[in-house]
C-alpha cells in the first residue's frame, strides 16, 4: 500500500455521509486535508476533530459546487502550500424526489443536474489545471450504482450518475498523457442522510429505505476510495461496484420481512 502521508487530499462534500467518512480513512493516514461543503460549521466542527484525533492539517472551505464563480476563486486563490492537490474526492452530489418524470419537479431536477455534473465539472476543471501543473494527480468520482442501471422513480437522479460515468472515462481519455489517475467508486445503498436530503427531511421516509436490509455504511466507500488511492504509481483502479450482501442490482433487493 502506497503510503498518503502529507499528501493532500480535497474531499467535496465532506460534511456529512462518505464525503465525512472519506475525511476520517484519509486522515487516519495521515494525509493533510481540504475539506468543503456549504455547511461551513459542519467542515469546523470536523476539521477540529481531525486536527485534535490525528494530527493533520486542515483548509477549510465554504463552497457551493453548483457556482463556478465560487469554485474558480476558491481554488485560484488556494495558498501556495495547498496547491498540489494529489488526490480529489468528487463527492458532493445528491438526490431529490422521487417520481416518475411526466410527473416530476423542474427545481429538483436542476438542483441534481446543478449538483452532480456541473458541481463535478466545475470542481474538476479548476484542479485538474493545477494537477496538470504539478504533473501528478488522482481524480476519485464518487458515482452510484444508478449509473449503471435505473429503477423505478430514478430517472434524473440515475442520469446524472450515468453522466458521472460518461465524465470519469472522459477525464481519464483527457489526461492520459499527464499521468493523472481517474477512477470511480460507485456505491449501491449507503445509509447516510441522502434519503432524508431526497424525501426533504422526511426521517420516517428515509428510514423506510433501509428496512430490512443492512446498507452499506460510509466506512466500508471510504475503504473502497482508499484502494484506489493506495495502489502503485504504475496501477489506476478504473472502477469499483460496491453494494451491500442484500443487494444485486438497482432493482434486486433482499429484505428480511419484519413480522
Ligand atoms: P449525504 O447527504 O450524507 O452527503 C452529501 C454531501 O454532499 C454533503 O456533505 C453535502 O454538504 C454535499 N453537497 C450537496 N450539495 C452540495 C453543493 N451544492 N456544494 C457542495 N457540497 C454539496 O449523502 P451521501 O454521503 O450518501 O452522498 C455522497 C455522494 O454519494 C453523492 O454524490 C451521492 O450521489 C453518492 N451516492 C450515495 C449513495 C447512498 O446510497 N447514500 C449511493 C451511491 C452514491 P452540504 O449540504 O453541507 O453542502
Ligand atoms: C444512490 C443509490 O439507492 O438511489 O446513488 O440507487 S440509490
Amino acid at each position: 500500500m502506497e503510503s498518503l502521508k502529507d499528501k493532500i487530499v480535497l474531499i467535496t462534500g465532506a460534511s456529512s455521509g462518505i464525503g465525512k467518512a472519506c475525511a476520517f480513512t484519509f486522515a487516519k493516514e495521515k494525509a493533510n486535508l481540504i475539506l468543503c461543503a456549504r455547511r461551513y460549521e459542519r467542515i469546523e466542527r470536523i476539521s477540529q476533530e481531525l486536527i485534535d484525533k490525528y494530527g493533520i492539517k486542515v483548509f477549510k472551505m465554504k463552497l457551493d459546487v453548483r457556482n463556478y464563480e465560487q469554485v474558480q476563486n476558491a481554488f485560484s486563490s488556494l495558498p501556495e502550500e495547498w496547491e498540489k492537490i494529489d488526490i480529489l474526492v468528487n463527492n458532493a452530489g445528491l438526490a431529490r424526489g422521487f417520481s416518475k418524470l411526466f410527473e416530476g419537479d423542474v427545481n429538483q431536477w436542476d438542483e441534481m443536474i446543478d449538483t452532480n455534473i456541473r458541481g463535478l465539472i466545475h470542481v474538476s476543471r479548476e484542479v485538474l489545471n493545477l494537477m496538470i501543473k504539478n504533473e501528478k494527480g488522482h481524480i476519485i468520482n464518487i458515482g452510484s450504482t444508478a449509473g449503471h442501471e435505473t429503477y423505478t422513480y430514478g430517472n434524473v437522479y440515475a442520469a446524472t450518475k450515468f453522466a458521472v460515468k460518461a465524465l470519469t472515462q472522459s477525464i481519464r481519455l483527457d489526461v492520459l498523457d499527464k499521468g493523472i489517475r481517474v477512477s470511480s467508486v460507485d456505491p449501491g445503498m449507503v445509509e447516510t442522510e441522502f434519503s432524508i436530503v431526497r424525501f426533504s427531511g422526511d426521517t420516517e421516509r428515509a428510514k423506510k429505505v433501509y428496512e430490512g436490509i443492512s446498507p452499506l455504511s460510509p466506512e466500508d466507500v471510504s475503504n473502497a476510495v482508499l484502494f484506489c488511492a493506495t495502489q502503485p504509481p504504475n496501477v489506476n483502479i478504473n472502477q469499483i461496484i460496491i453494494t451491500p450482501l442484500c443487494q444485486a442490482s438497482s432493482t434486486q433487493i433482499h429484505r428480511k420481512t419484519m413480522s
